[in-house]
């Protein structure tokens, strides 16, 4: 007899599937059976499951999505394990996860054996990373019992909070299971009614340390909802109507035949929902302004104040609790509303950037502000670039000190002609400055918490012609912050101007921000130096930059990859282009400038390359590279829009063409089609087509020329004069 059957449903995203059986496939697992539900998928995975020979991998294919019950009912009913074993297809293990709770089946035999299940929003590479680095210790045993510590993993660490039970990550003893299956038409909760069921036939539990599942928490809201992200509702209700149905059966259970397992599941549920309530549903009570609500969710905790063991509760909850009993509302608002505020007073005090917005909004703010104070940032304070240094270079040019100028920037040592006060983003500096000037530019979004006040304007020149979809039209957001395409709306609605190089922007930034504000359609200010700059000016770029003056130089300027992020705003990137093979085949005749997108955090280790292969990734000014680059080679990032005003040639190394196509973002033009330079995959084509540099120039010429007409035929070396003109109209 087999072991163990590990049953896995699958519908949607494929690289999700790859990190779940690479997970799997690393526990080195004898004896074990994997099941795989497809149902109603789209992407063939042929070619995914073929890559692991040494698994044991039985597929049942549907064309229908099953929903997950079901699957997980087909799977059951196929599994000839000892023991059956829950993992979603999107998430994954840490490390020996798995092995760990199969060696304590082994030894003890157990009825159910579990361990913890921790959320995250991350890849799984960078789960692991961050999990060593931060040290987010996994929850403790401590003097628990084996049964306590493995109801404790059954109901859930405290990331889970609106789940009362969860089937994964358990090895459960398949005798016990019998023919019980998963309630098909339960969409959302089919996990407690099979827990309920099988509950009274388990006997023994053994809780495991360090065995952690990892869930994924899918990032998008709106367009790629995991199971318990879909809208089912009020949270709290379903929340507590789901603890209050367990916690019925629980009862009736132990009613029937009393024993400690059942007022230990019960316990745990009670705490784990106390904390709920205490953290998220408390503050939102508070909140709500519908009383409706208000009456119907507080006779509902009245309800199960009564579970809660008020021994383990301090002073203070424990008044909260007795304000529900005494059905005394008011009282009870008053001391949520006390513990919450007090709460944000010292979240304030600890933390840095609270108390500096706090100073901003209460004390800044409130100061005079200073009519001729224009403020400057690009790329969030990480370069003097962009269309707000070419903006600024021009008023300085023209206007002298007529202005006050203030620009954001990190590294105070960049040297900015006219010496402007400089200040690093987010110092207390910066929130004085920001709260004085008349002007903001910047070349992204601003800070969703900041908001411009009385005369104050914000001039927002964004940062590229789009080709990947942006704000509102991202079909699938992979960042951490779930609330992104609100924040969109929020933060664009503050914004006075917004600068368009073209009509083709202009259309697409009204839909993707939905912003209805003026829209100055006068070309790119940073493309201004594109046509301006003189050919000493361009020599003298190489020289400071120490390049060889002899050779030609290709510009690699990639762009970043939504899904391998590894920390709020810090981006990975693996360099693809075999520079070796580049170096062999063409550092006759050419050199190599590497510039990874500005999120991306790896530092670049180009010491074998030397001569060949420079890092450019810390330069300020990416128009500065465009002028001295014969050639550009670039994926899906904006930059080719602007380099193809010098009308120079252009390669996409688009390696990852289908997956940033189809899964990560989507793009506006049909790239196969519409793009001045051919699309390469390899970095023998990518030679191959350097080589043949002049012949690919014929070939695209007239594609090219259309390409020019439709995205810079505004430009010609004035943009920034049009704005400052077209501002200064409006008085
Ligand atoms: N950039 C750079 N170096 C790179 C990539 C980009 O300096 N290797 C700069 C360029 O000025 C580019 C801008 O950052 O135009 C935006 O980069 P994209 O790669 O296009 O990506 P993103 O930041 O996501 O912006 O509408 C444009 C989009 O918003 C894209």
């Amino acid at each position: 007899m087999i072991f163990l059957s590990v049953i896995i449903p699958f519908d949607t995203v494929e690289r999700y599937l790859k990190d779940c059986l690479d997970s799997l496939f690393e526990q080195n697992l004898e004896d074990c059976e994997i099941i795989l539900i497809l149902n109603g998928n789209k992407e063939n995975v042929d070619d995914l499951l073929n890559q692991y020979p040494d698994l044991n991998i039985i597929t049942k294919s549907f064309d229908q999505r099953l929903g997950v019950a079901r699957a997980r009912n087909e799977g059951l009913k196929i599994a000839t394990g000892e023991y059956v074993y829950f993992i979603d297809s999107d998430d994954y293990l840490y490390k020996d996860a798995l092995v760990r709770l199969v060696d304590v089946a082994k030894e003890t035999h157990a009825d159910l054996i579990n361990g913890e299940r921790m959320g995250t929003a991350f890849i799984r590479e960078r789960f692991e990373e961050r999990f060593t680095k931060k040290n987010r210790d996994p929850m403790k045993k401590g003097k628990l019992s084996d049964m306590e510590f493995a109801m404790k993993l059954l109901v859930g660490s405290k990331t889970n909070k609106k789940e009362v039970l969860s089937v994964l990550h358990s090895l459960i003893k398949k005798e016990k299971i019998a023919d019980t299956l998963f309630d098909e038409n339960e969409k959302f909760f089919s996990d407690y009614s099979f827990i309920t069921s099988i509950f009274p036939n388990l006997d023994t539990f053994v809780g495991v340390e360090n065995a952690v599942y990892a869930k994924r928490n899918r990032d998008d809201p709106i367009n790629l909802t995991s199971l318990n992200q879909e809208d089912h509702g009020d949270p709290f209700l379903s929340y507590s109507s789901a603890y209050y149905d367990v916690l019925e059966v629980v009862n009736d259970l132990n009613d029937k035949n009393p024993q400690e397992k059942y007022t230990l599941l019960k316990d745990e549920m009670a705490y784990t929902f106390f904390d709920y309530y205490y953290k998220v549903f408390g503050p939102n009570f508070l909140y709500s302004e519908d009383d409706n609500w208000r009456g119907i969710v507080f006779k509902i905790m009245q309800k199960i104040s009564y579970e809660f063991n008020m021994d383990y509760l301090s002073f203070f909850q424990k008044r909260e609790i007795k304000a529900f009993q005494e059905n005394d509302i008011k009282k009870l608002t008053r001391f949520i509303k006390l513990r919450v505020n007090y709460k944000k007073t010292i979240r304030v005090f600890k933390s840095r950037w609270r108390f500096k917005t706090f100073i901003y909004f209460r004390y800044y703010n409130k100061k005079p502000i200073n009519s001729k104070q224009i403020m400057f940032i690009s790329f969030l304070g990480k370069f003097y670039s962009d269309s707000p240094k070419y903006l600024y270079e021009y008023l300085y040019n023209t206007y002298g000190d007529q202005f006050d100028y203030v620009w954001v920037i990190n590294d105070r040592s960049v040297e900015i002609p006219g010496n402007p006060k400089k200040v690093k983003r987010f110092s207390l500096k910066y929130y004085k400055e920001l709260a004085k000037s008349q002007y903001w530019v910047i070349n992204g979004r601003q800070a969703s918490r900041l908001h411009k006040r009385g005369t104050q304007k914000i001039i927002s020149t964004w940062h590229g012609t789009p080709l990947k979809k942006i704000g509102l039209d991202i079909g699938n957001v992979h960042t951490r912050d779930p609330n992104i395409k609100k924040s969109y709306i929020k933060v664009a609605r503050e914004w006075d101007y917004l600068i368009s190089p073209n009509r083709y922007t202009t259309d697409i930034l009204r839909s993707s921000f939905g912003y209805e504000g003026d829209i100055l359609e006068t070309g790119y200010p940073r493309n201004d130096v594109l046509y301006n700059a003189t050919p000493e000016q361009i020599d003298q770029i190489k020289r400071d930059l120490n390049l060889p003056m002899d050779k030609k130089i290709i510009l690699y300027a990639p762009t970043w990859r939504d899904d391998e992020y590894f920390d709020a705003g810090k981006m990975h990137f693996n360099l693809n282009l075999e520079l070796d093979k580049l170096q062999d085949a063409l550092s006759d005749e050419y050199i190599l400038l590497v510039r990874t997108h500005y999120f991306v955090a790896d530092k670049l280790d180009l010491s074998p390359y030397k001569g060949f292969a420079y890092d450019v990734c810390r330069y300020d000014d990416i128009a500065e590279l465009y002028l001295i680059s014969d050639i550009l080679i670039t994926d899906y990032s904006s930059v080719f829009f602007d380099f193809a005003n010098l009308k120079r040639p252009i390669l996409f190394y688009t390696y990852d063409l289908e997956k940033y196509e189809n899964v990560l973002r989507g793009f506006y033009i049909d790239i196969h089609s519409e793009v001045p330079g051919p699309l390469l995959k390899t970095t023998e084509e990518v030679i191959d087509a350097v080589i043949n540099i002049d012949d690919l120039n014929k070939e695209y010429s007239d594609k090219y020329d259309e390409f020019y007409e439709r995205f810079c035929s505004i430009e010609d070396g004035n943009a920034s004069k049009r704005i400052v003109e077209a501002i200064k109209r409006d008085g």
